[in-house]
């Protein structure tokens, strides 16, 4: 069910949210009679502009959803005494609830500075801080909290773990120290929350390095630790750090002896053991599955590393033994003819079955597709209820580049256990890559919420795998309206998983969860790491750029068919599109006006109903893909979405490649410059980059292009684009990938070589190296863009080479095969191409 596994992981720990959510409803009656109180202070005319009422009134108003009173109310008492703490700390709670964390820092600030010692706003200040990740600010806070309050568990807790954040992991754990011995436990008792303080102040002892201490506080408190699994992985670990191997083996011995399938205990064992032969190292996982015949784990493992008798490949030895396995069971329904070496036992029908589902795997695995299909029609044909080998099937096919037939058998698989969701979800995500996009979404629909849409509910439910695959099959139709949506739907999932961790800080400190609160922020830190993030990320700064070239307006449309129609001059087409482009933004400026009309409607309906909700903050602007495709500026959108990579993503190429193409396009050159040396210390030699680097030289500033230059000929010894390019090719003439990017570079450069690069780029031999079905989808799809030329007769050839290689892939149909076979394979790639155009 992994497919289902929503990010909604910490939904157990929300429990709090509900009881939060309970005592509102409680409190909605209260919010009337402190209200009414209010009212009755303030129409006493003594006390009508009396400010600290005012801004209660308001903070009570902002709880029953009247926002915009409330903020008047609030900045209204604040105006009239701006120098109480009341005010101040009213008017940082609303903009704590508007998520203006920043500000509200600063009121908090304010507010602090007519009652310094004021315990409620220094923990609220304290939050905010922690959540915004202001790590100085954060101890400075916990430190006047535990001034204030020496006696209470949490100011302890808490300054500690502003040490343990700031990396001061010593002085963490001198704190925790301190507090430790302030605590009255008796040895034999058993108290959760102090054995998680122990596993706590252990963890910060090991982040510091301290390993000797962290055993021995280990050893000395293992009694009062309820999680005994964790102090013995601890100590195993802690063991091979101080490379005290005998004591670590035990400790490794015993654990498998609790489990035997974890893999981690085997690698433990081997560090422990040091086995200087491959011989040694098989022993131990044969001494453990003699003590646990039905172990799986010390089977598997040692196939990775073992060899046959003839150094070969374990996957090899495999496949002749298994596929012998497959003719004996089909002749005489046993192992091995005759049945010698198995006691002439006959096997149950079901193991040839199986038998045949495993390789049906294996020649998938390694390419084999049209071996893979016998195995697995095969098996079909004896069993033809059983849900696997439909999947397996579905799998060959979409590896053998034909989308659609696997969607067919998913749907297959599907149909057969109507009441599987996982089945569904596969089937579910076949569809969407197919660009069923409407048939997917009815398939889903089988298992979500009744009463709103399916799309609605997914998104709800944070499901981003769905919504991923969405994105992509919008952009692979040219949607981009609806592709953005999908992407900024899940940046603001990414958005709310961030807010979310507000809860945890007051909840894990209480709870003295604080293992997995530390764990927690670290993660939150570094979220959008997330493939989700990068995917969305990626699908959206793609289609920035291209919004960017070629800016989608509601008549660009009409206005291709006009000019393709009448034969206009440069000249008077450029008039036309300048005349459109003015009328068009006129239209537009309309349409805005109207639609913020709309909207604010929408907001005032929609806020009511959000009065009962939990979401406090207010609603989030609808994302409306006509709009999001007519975006003003597509490139400051792209930058939004690239920030996060540019950060947590530093070490994929693909991330400075999508930074160079943005700035290259917004002429921040240094920027730029910068992209480049980045993507260019990971990998000078990435077939895209190049291209890069020879077609940005060209229209930039002389400075710019001198940097450039001097850049490229310390890397490359050479700046002359021409020899560059021919040094580029003969370095990699084996790959084909890079013979395409050097063959576009020789058309680039001078078009009389078309011939020339047309012939590289269509050689399929088998030394080529990267030949697969992606990279010569994408030749095929350059020879058919007339990037090399107009060769019509050799891309026809090519692709029935590649038919002749691959003939499951949709794209190497014969012509007419079918109509649509530009499917989510290369959506990437006919950009990079388009982009080769336009430069
Ligand atoms: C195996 O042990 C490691 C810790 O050593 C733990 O993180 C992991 O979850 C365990 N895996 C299983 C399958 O129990
Ligand atoms: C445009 O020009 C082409 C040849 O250059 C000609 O065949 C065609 O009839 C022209 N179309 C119109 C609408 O003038
Ligand atoms: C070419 O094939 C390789 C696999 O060998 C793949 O990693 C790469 O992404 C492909 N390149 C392109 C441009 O599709
Ligand atoms: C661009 C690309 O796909 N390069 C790969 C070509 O194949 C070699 C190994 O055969 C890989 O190491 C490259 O990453």
């Amino acid at each position: 069910y992994a497919n289902w596994q929503l990010p909604r992981f910490y939904l157990l720990l929300t429990v709090p949210k509900l009881c939060f959510f309970r005592q509102r409803c409680y409190e909605h009656k209260q919010y009337r009679n402190g209200l009414k109180f209010c009212k009755q202070i303030l129409s006493n005319p003594k006390f009508a502009e009396h400010g600290e009422t005012l801004a209660m009134k308001g903070l009570t108003l902002n709880c029953l959803g009247k926002k915009e009173e409330a903020y008047e109310l609030v900045r209204r008492g604040l105006r009239n005494d701006l120098r109480s703490h009341v005010c101040w700390h009213v008017y940082g709670l609303l903009q704590r609830s508007d998520k203006k964390y920043e500000e509200a820092i600063k009121c908090y600030r304010n507010a602090l500075k007519w009652d310094k010692d004021n315990l409620q706003i220094l923990r609220d200040l304290s939050l905010l801080q922690i959540q915004m990740r202001d790590l100085e600010g954060y101890r400075e806070t916990r430190y006047q909290l535990l001034q204030l309050r020496p006696a209470q568990r949490a100011s302890w807790i808490g300054y500690a773990i502003a040490y343990h954040l700031l990396e001061d992991y010593e002085m963490a754990a001198k704190i925790i120290e301190e507090f430790r011995k302030t605590q009255q436990m008796s040895p034999d008792k058993v108290d959760y929350e102090y054995s998680e303080l122990l596993l706590y102040q252990n963890q910060v002892l090991r982040e510091a390095g301290l390993y000797k201490e962290a055993l021995e506080h280990l050893s000395s408190y293992e009694k009062q630790i309820c999680d005994k699994l964790a102090v013995e992985e601890t100590r195993g670990e802690l063991l091979l750090k101080l490379e005290r191997l005998e004591e670590a083996t035990q400790v490794y011995h015993r654990l498998q002896e609790r489990n035997p399938e974890n893999w981690s205990y085997y690698h433990g064992l081997e560090n422990a053991l040091k086995p200087s032969s491959v011989e040694e190292r098989h022993k131990i996982y044969e001494e453990v599955w003699e003590k646990f015949p039905k172990g799986l784990v010390p089977r598997r493992l040692p196939l990775s590393f073992l060899t046959g008798n003839s150094q070969k490949a374990s996957s090899k030895v495999a496949q002749e033994l298994v596929v012998g396995y497959e003719t004996c069971l089909r002749s005489c329904r046993m192992f091995s003819p005759n049945g010698e070496k198995y006691d002439g036992k006959e096997e149950p029908p079901t193991t040839l079955l199986w038998v045949q589902y495993f390789l049906a795997q294996h020649y998938d695995m390694i390419g084999q597709q049209t071996l893979a299909l016998e195995y697995i029609n095969a098996a079909i044909e004896s069993t033809p209820t059983l849900i696997e080998l439909f999947l397996v099937k579905a799998k060959i096919y979409k590896h053998a580049g034909n989308i659609k037939e696997a969607a067919q058998w998913m749907d297959e698989a599907q149909a057969l256990d109507t009441a599987d969701r996982f089945i569904n979800s596969k089937c579910a995500k076949y569809m969407l890559k197919a660009g069923m996009i409407k048939e997917a979404e009815e398939m889903c629909s089988k298992f979500t919420r009744e009463g709103t849409s399916a799309v609605e509910n997914l998104n709800e439910m944070q499901c981003m795998w769905f919504q991923t695959e969405c994105a992509l099959a919008y952009k692979a139709m040219n949607k981009f309206g609806e592709a953005l949506k999908k992407c900024h739907e899940i940046e603001r999932h990414f958005v709310e998983i961030t807010d979310d961790q507000f809860d945890f800080h007051t909840y894990c400190m209480r709870k003295m969860t604080l293992r997995s609160y530390v764990d927690l922020l670290k993660l939150e830190d570094v979220l959008r790491m997330h493939p989700f993030y990068c995917k969305a990320a990626t699908t959206a700064i793609q289609i920035y750029l291209s919004l960017h070239d070629n800016p989608q307006t509601d008549d660009s449309k009409e206005l291709q068919a006009d000019t393709s129609e009448t034969n206009l001059s440069d000249k008077e087409l450029k008039k036309l599109r300048n005349k459109q482009r003015r009328a068009q933004k006129k239209a537009q400026l309309e349409e805005e006006k109207k639609n913020a009309e709309k909207e604010k409607q929408l907001k005032n309906q929609k806020k009511k109903k959000d009065d009962d909700d939990e979401e406090i903050g207010g609603p989030k602007e609808e994302l409306i893909p006509d709009k999001l495709v007519k975006v003003e500026n597509p490139l400051e959108e792209a930058i939004k979405f690239l920030m996060p990579l540019k950060q947590l993503v530093k070490e994929k190429i693909d991330t400075h490649l999508l930074a160079f193409e943005i700035y290259f396009r917004k002429e921040k050159y240094l920027l730029m410059l910068q992209s480049l040396k980045r993507a260019l210390a990971i990998n000078p030699d990435h077939p895209w980059l190049h291209h890069l680097v020879l077609t940005s030289t060209k229209d930039l500033p002389e400075v710019v292009r001198t940097v450039l230059k001097q850049e490229i000929t310390r890397l490359f010894g050479d700046s002359n684009a021409k020899s560059f390019n021919q040094a580029y090719l003969a370095k990699h003439s084996n790959s084909i990938p890079h013979r395409l990017a050097a063959a576009k570079m020789m058309v680039y450069l001078d078009s009389s070589t078309e011939t020339k690069a047309a012939e590289m780029v269509i050689a399929l031999d088998e030394e080529l190296k990267n030949r697969t079905i992606k990279n010569c989808t994408e030749v095929l799809e350059c020879l058919r863009s007339g990037v090399l030329g107009d060769c019509k007769e050799q891309t026809e050839s090519y692709r029935a080479e590649c038919h002749k290689l691959y003939p499951y892939t949709l794209a190497f149909m014969p012509p007419g095969y079918e109509e649509s076979t530009k499917i989510a394979n290369g959506d990437v790639s006919t950009e990079t191409e388009e982009l080769a155009n336009e430069m």
